[in-house]
């Protein structure tokens, strides 16, 4: 007997992922984009699944020719995922000439993938080549305090991932790769898409300044408790910034028996700095 797509692992995953990102207040309104690559194995058992519609894509992607993907809708909102997920999300999986999207379920309400979608199939792409083809999770959303942070500190990467490591002990263990930045570029374009592509290529997590954070994983859990990490280290630094500044933080000795400790190779260049920076000081 085929089973019902709606009672698959990946969609309930997607409703439990999107749910807690409504709730940590990361994704007002349509606000945020979720997609998760499906292998052959997940598909199996749901019957043939053949393309409820067709779409271009504004760029092609053979590199991802026959891939699925599930990816939260264009303008759909994630407090309403859990309520009617055949309508919020989408099954799509790439056509083998890397030209078009076939929609093999959902966006029942004949909307499509998110905005955001040339940003997350570049991601795809430059995370398949990163991870040996692990990761499998690309996550955007508008978390408060990261964004906060990006009006305040001197934006690079050796810098904003400085000033996150010292803003709690678990970071650096979190994310020893540290954490990307990117001028402001419009949102939905390809060229967002390839900037960050090119970001996450060399680091798991990239803030798009004044706008929100793109975070990568193997799984959703993954995915959301890096994003979640660093937010909460955002937070801390926003409360620290706010009380006046620091008076004290944790030293680059403090970070060297961290990575020692948990065997993790921090990079270079965040180690090298003295400190963390406000732009223009
Ligand atoms: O999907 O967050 O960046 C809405 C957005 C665009
Ligand atoms: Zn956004």
């Amino acid at each position: 007997m085929t089973a019902a797509l709606e009672q698959a692992w990946f969609v309930a995953a997607m409703v439990k992922a999107t749910t807690d990102m409504w709730e940590k207040g990361w994704d007002e309104r349509n606000g945020g984009n979720v997609s998760l690559r499906l292998l052959p194995e997940d598909l199996e058992g749901f019957g043939d699944l053949p393309a409820k519609r067709t779409v271009p894509l504004s760029t092609s992607m053979p590199e991802l020719a026959g891939q699925a993907f599930i990816v939260t809708g264009t303008g759909k909102y994630f407090r309403n995922v859990q309520l009617d997920p055949e309508t919020n999300l989408g099954v799509v999986r790439v056509s083998l000439d890397g030209q078009s999207l076939d929609i093999l379920w959902g966006y029942s309400d004949g909307g499509g993938p998110t905005s955001e979608l040339p940003a997350h199939f570049r991601s795809h792409i430059s995370r398949q080549i990163r991870s040996n083809g692990r990761d499998r999770v690309v996550m955007h959303c508008h978390a408060t305090n990261l964004i906060a942070l990006t009006y305040m500190l001197e934006l690079s990467d050796a810098n904003i991932t400085r000033a996150l490591w010292e803003g709690s002990t678990e970071c650096l263990v979190v994310f020893p790769d540290g954490v990307a930045t990117m001028p402001w570029i419009t949102p939905g374009t390809d060229e967002i898409g390839a900037e960050t592509a090119r970001a996450l290529a060399r680091r798991p997590l990239v803030l798009w300044p004044f706008h929100g954070v793109f975070g990568v994983g193997k799984t959703l859990d993954e995915a959301f408790g890096l994003i979640d990490t660093a937010e909460k280290s955002a937070e801390i630094l926003v409360k620290v910034l706010s009380m006046g500044g620091p008076r004290q933080s944790m030293t680059t000795d403090n970070l060297t028996d961290l990575a020692a400790r948990f065997a993790v190779t921090p990079c270079a260049e965040a180690m090298e700095l003295a400190g963390w920076r406000l732009a223009n000081a």
